[in-house]
Formats: structure tokens, sequence, C-alpha cells
């Protein structure tokens, strides 16, 4: 399917503007993720020397209504998230108004191991299990990989890079934020934010939404298990007095 028709199929196959493309980038501080919103919008929009605040940039690029926020960075606090952090999540998260269609989690092809992956387990947290759904790699410092593949990447670091991989089910992309005049690894990297959309049913991500599906879980199998205590504790009742009887 072109990118016209996969287009249109958001839109419902009518021809009116298209709303833009809602893009969350997230990660860790210094690690090149309003190197990567400028990137992708083709100028120089997002302060790449610190920016603590979370920030949002409306445009278009190859083609593409872009709506992307540029959420302050991460800490590397792996034990727990500090409120400011917290709060600061959700502000970029309502920047994005009603939700960011694809977040896209930044990561320097750099080391990756145990600590990097529970800070990010952590802060993902947060936003519940539902946001992978909607989440996929953006592996910055691609000019690092030189004669390496990005699969020979993958496949030569340990478990924690795995983890993440699986949690995000594959769906990666590297970008070279040296080499922004290259388009065609923006084009990439939109096709398959525009995959991704599609496979989640043009669907957005909302935490209310999923804080409310997570109730609603969590409240059924509450159900389910106490319909098994009753059930198991009347038949237990059922064992002790014929227990009772033969005994008595
Ligand atoms: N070599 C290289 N440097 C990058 C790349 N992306 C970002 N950087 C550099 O990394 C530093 C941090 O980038 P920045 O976008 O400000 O990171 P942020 O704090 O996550 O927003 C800057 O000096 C960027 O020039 C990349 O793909 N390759
Ligand atoms: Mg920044």
């Amino acid at each position: 399917m072109g990118r016209m028709d996969k287009r249109s199929l958001r839109n419902n196959g009518s021809n009116q503007t298209i709303p833009p493309l809602r893009l969350l980038i997230i990660g860790q501080k210094r690690t090149g993720r309003s190197s990567t919103a400028n990137t992708i919008l083709g100028k120089d929009v997002f302060d790449t020397w610190g920016g603590a605040m979370s920030t949002v940039a409306h445009g278009e690029s190859e083609g593409q209504n872009l709506m992307i926020v540029d959420c302050c960075g991460w800490g590397t606090d792996e034990n727990m998230v500090p409120k400011p952090e917290k709060l600061e999540l959700f502000h970029a998260l309502s920047l994005c108004d009603p939700g960011p269609h694809v977040l896209l989690l930044v990561v320097p092809l750099l080391n990756f191991g145990p600590s990097e992956r529970s800070a990010i387990q952590k802060r993902m947290e947060i936003l519940t299990e539902g946001v992978w759904r909607h989440t996929m790699v953006l592996f910055t410092l691609g000019d690092r990989l030189r004669g390496c593949s990005i699969q020979e990447h993958i496949q030569a670091s340990g478990k924690d890079l795995q983890w993440l991989m699986e949690k995000c089910r594959y769906r990666y992309h590297v970008l070279n934020n040296k080499e922004a005049q290259d388009r065609r690894q923006v084009c990439a990297l939109l096709e398959q934010a525009e995959d991704l959309l599609i496979e989640n049913g043009g669907w957005h991500f909302s935490l209310h939404m999923y804080c409310r599906l997570e109730e609603e879980w969590s409240r059924r199998e509450r159900e389910m298990k106490e319909r098994n205590q009753e059930r198991q504790s009347s038949q237990g009742l059922v064992v002790v007095s014929n227990h009772s009887r033969q005994g008595g």
C-alpha cells in the first residue's frame, strides 16, 4: 500500500485535510531527542542545547502534516521516577492532546545495559503497559554503526536490548542526525510510524483510556478469582460435610 493510500485510509477515504500525525519523542537526556525532532521536520525548530521544558512544533515534512512533541529528557534514576519528571511526562502527553499516535523512544547506539533498561522500564510503567503498543525505538547516532548493520548490532547486544526490542515488537528505526539532509531515512521512519498507526486501527495512545481498561481488567480478574474461590469453598464445604457424615 502506498503512503497516499494509507493516509486516505486514516481519513476514512475522504479527501479533506488530514489531521496531523502526532509524534511524542521520549527518552533520556542528551540522547538526541531534539536533534531527531529537527531531522524529522527538516529544520532547526527544537533547541538542541538543554531545553528542560517539553516543547511542541507543527510542520510539514515529506508531504506529511506533523505535530511533534519533544518531551523533557528523562533522568537516569533506576529505582524511582522523581515526581517532577512524572509531572513533566504528563504535561508532554497533554501537549499531544488527545494523545500521540506514535511514541518514538529515543535510544542512542551506545551500550544498553541493565541500568538503561530499568530507567526506561520505570518511566514506561507510568504510562501503563498499553503504551508499548504505540511505541517504536528510534536509534540515534546512526553514524556509529559504520560498517555494521543494525540487525547485527541488536544481535550482538545483550538481553537488555532484546527485552526492549520485544516490548516494541521489533519496531525500530535508525537515524543519523548528522545527515539530516538524507531524507530517505525520514521517509522510511514516517512510513513505519504510519504502519504502526494502521496496526492500531488508527487509535492514538491515551493514558486515561488505558487506565480505565486496566481498572476494568483487574476488576474482572478480581471477580473471576472471587467466583473461583466461592466455587472452591462451596465444594470444600460439600467435602467437609460428606466427611462429617461418613465420620459421624
Ligand atoms: N554523531 C551524532 N550526534 C548526534 C546525533 N543525534 C544527536 N547528536 C548529538 O548529541 C547531542 C545531544 O543532542 P540533543 O538533540 O540535544 O539531545 P536531547 O537532550 O536528547 O534533546 C548533540 O550534541 C547532538 O549534536 C547523531 O545521530 N549522531
Ligand atoms: Mg533536547
